[in-house]
């Protein structure tokens, strides 16, 4: 059998190639050539044994259209300079842009790099060349400025492991023109954040301007850690400059929490031939009537500042979720730059978080992972003292219907001020004073307090002048809901 177990199919398999499988190629002449093709060439190698092919040895008859070389083929005993190449010879003069190389590595040896060279008609010039480390890929094209020529030739073979001399093992070679057709056009949106129930419309957009085809449209949803949660395809008949429509996934298949939906567009490109085009958008899909948090990694109790006591809150909030896991996992932030900054979820600044089942979840999960645990403590660290405006929104409001800290009043203050806490039903209080670096000053409140609003006073007599902090932690002795909030205070002499 020709074909491995091993090798990876490709898609798009032309019928050289499904002749080169089948030996069903009677047929093969009367259907059209791929477009960009070297028509007629011949190919010859450097190794032993025969120097020239007849391209009916391996293939449909035309070698250039799927320029084919045994299995197990040779550069002979060389594994790199010039000793060792493979020729593709035609009689006219045609311009040709990009070869693409279909290998394999058996017996752990593998390509790991080639030059393509051109005839200028007195010397072999450098056309493009590539290597690489990866060697278990399977192709690679190597485009270059189109020249025209009557003979490219594959050289300078880099084998690996380094010093390996043989068996490039290609399946097949293509040789194509400088592709100067035209890219389809494509793009999409989808909303960036969805309420459920409700459904996704993505709108698309798909068009060519010369070429008629049939577009193959694929979504794919992935958590941002990269796990793949749901896939949908559809065919798009692309039959003018632009088409237009709107594919619908219903977004229940998915819990609330960020996506990247990533498009892969199947269409026509500068080559005549289908290839893919892959576009991303983030998506957040939430619970009705959610809102996100805007957490800064580090300040773990959302207070404005990082310090102490986001350590002790991370602290409390672990211990305190022992026997609850729902509060220990929930939905991962999403950083776009993730995949090339390991720190971006612990850069300073607000970052936008899907709700946890506690309100204090997605802030104790600094590092944005969906998980809370030790490891939380880093961005603290890589954070320490430093501080935000933006979580203590003043003038938003104090509800008294559920668990709610207002903003002190008057402040700034000397030589006392008064705190309102609400609990809409009878909880567990504790409302503390601390300094900047989370050190307790006072504590106004620790016990069962009963349901409704309620004032606590707060003396700074004796205390230097400066921002101080009121804290207080909320349990409902009957839901078990734990509130926390801060809020900053600033004492005045
Ligand atoms: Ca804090
Ligand atoms: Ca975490």
């Amino acid at each position: 059998m020709f074909i491995a177990s091993n090798t990876p199919r490709r898609r798009g398999l032309t019928v050289g190639a499904l002749c080169l499988v089948a030996m069903l190629c009677l047929g093969a002449a009367a259907v059209a050539q791929p477009l960009n093709i070297a028509p007629q060439a011949v190919a010859t190698h450097s190794g032993g044994g025969a120097t020239t092919y007849a391209p009916s040895n391996y293939n449909d008859g035309v070698i250039a259209a799927q320029g084919s070389l045994p299995w197990g083929w040779t550069t002979g005993s060389s594994s790199s300079g010039t000793s060792a190449w493979i020729n593709f010879m035609w009689s006219t003069p045609m311009t040709m842009g990009e070869v693409k190389l279909f290998y394999a590595g058996i017996s752990n040896r593998y390509l790991a790099g080639a030059n393509i060279m051109y005839w200028t008609g007195t010397a072999w010039a450098l056309a493009g060349s590539f290597s690489t480390t990866t060697y278990t890929e399977w192709e690679r094209t190597i485009t270059f400025a189109p020249v025209t020529t009557t003979q490219l030739r594959i050289t300078n073979f880099l084998m690996a492991p380094v010093g390996q001399t043989s068996n490039p093992n290609f399946r097949e070679i293509e040789i194509r023109n400088s592709c100067t057709g035209q890219n389809s056009t494509v793009s999409f949106i989808a909303p960036s954040g969805i309420n459920l129930p409700a459904n996704i419309p993505i709108s698309y957009t798909v068009g060519h301007p010369t070429k008629s085809f049939n577009a193959t449209l694929t979504f794919r949803f992935f958590t941002p850690p990269g796990a793949l949660m749901h896939t949908a395809t559809t065919t798009v008949a692309v039959n003018a400059n632009t088409v237009t429509g709107v594919f619908t996934v219903p977004s229940t298949i998915l819990a609330p929490g960020f996506y990247r939906l990533e498009t892969t567009f199947n269409t026509m490109d500068f080559c005549d031939k289908l290839s893919d085009i892959v576009q991303s958008q983030v998506i957040m899909i939430l619970e009705p009537g959610q809102e996100p948090c805007l957490v800064w990694p580090g300040d773990a109790n959302n207070d404005n500042i990082v310090n102490f006591g986001d350590r002790k809150a991370l602290n409390q909030y672990i211990q305190d979720a022992n026997l609850r896991p729902t509060w220990l996992t929930g939905p991962a932030r999403y950083r776009v730059d993730a995949t090339t900054n390991p720190l971006t979820y612990f850069k300073w600044e607000a970052q936008v978080s899907v709700p946890w089942n506690t309100l204090m979840g997605c802030y104790m999960d600094t590092d944005g992972n969906g998980l809370v645990d030790n490891f939380d403590y880093l961005a603290i660290k890589l954070n320490w003292m430093r501080t935000h405006g933006s979580s203590l929104k003043p003038g938003s409001g104090f509800t008294a219907g559920t668990f709610d800290l207002e903003q002190n009043s008057p402040n700034p203050f000397r030589p006392a001020t008064q705190l309102r806490y609400a609990a809409p039903e009878a909880a567990s209080v504790r409302l503390v004073v601390t300094d900047v670096f989370g050190r307790l000053v006072a504590t106004l409140v620790d016990g069962i307090v009963s349901e409704g609003v309620h004032t606590a006073t707060f003396s700074a007599a004796g205390l230097p002048s400066g921002t101080y902090f009121a804290v207080v932690t909320m349990t409902g002795t009957q839901s078990g809901l734990a509130f926390t909030r801060t809020v900053k205070m600033s004492v005045n002499k």
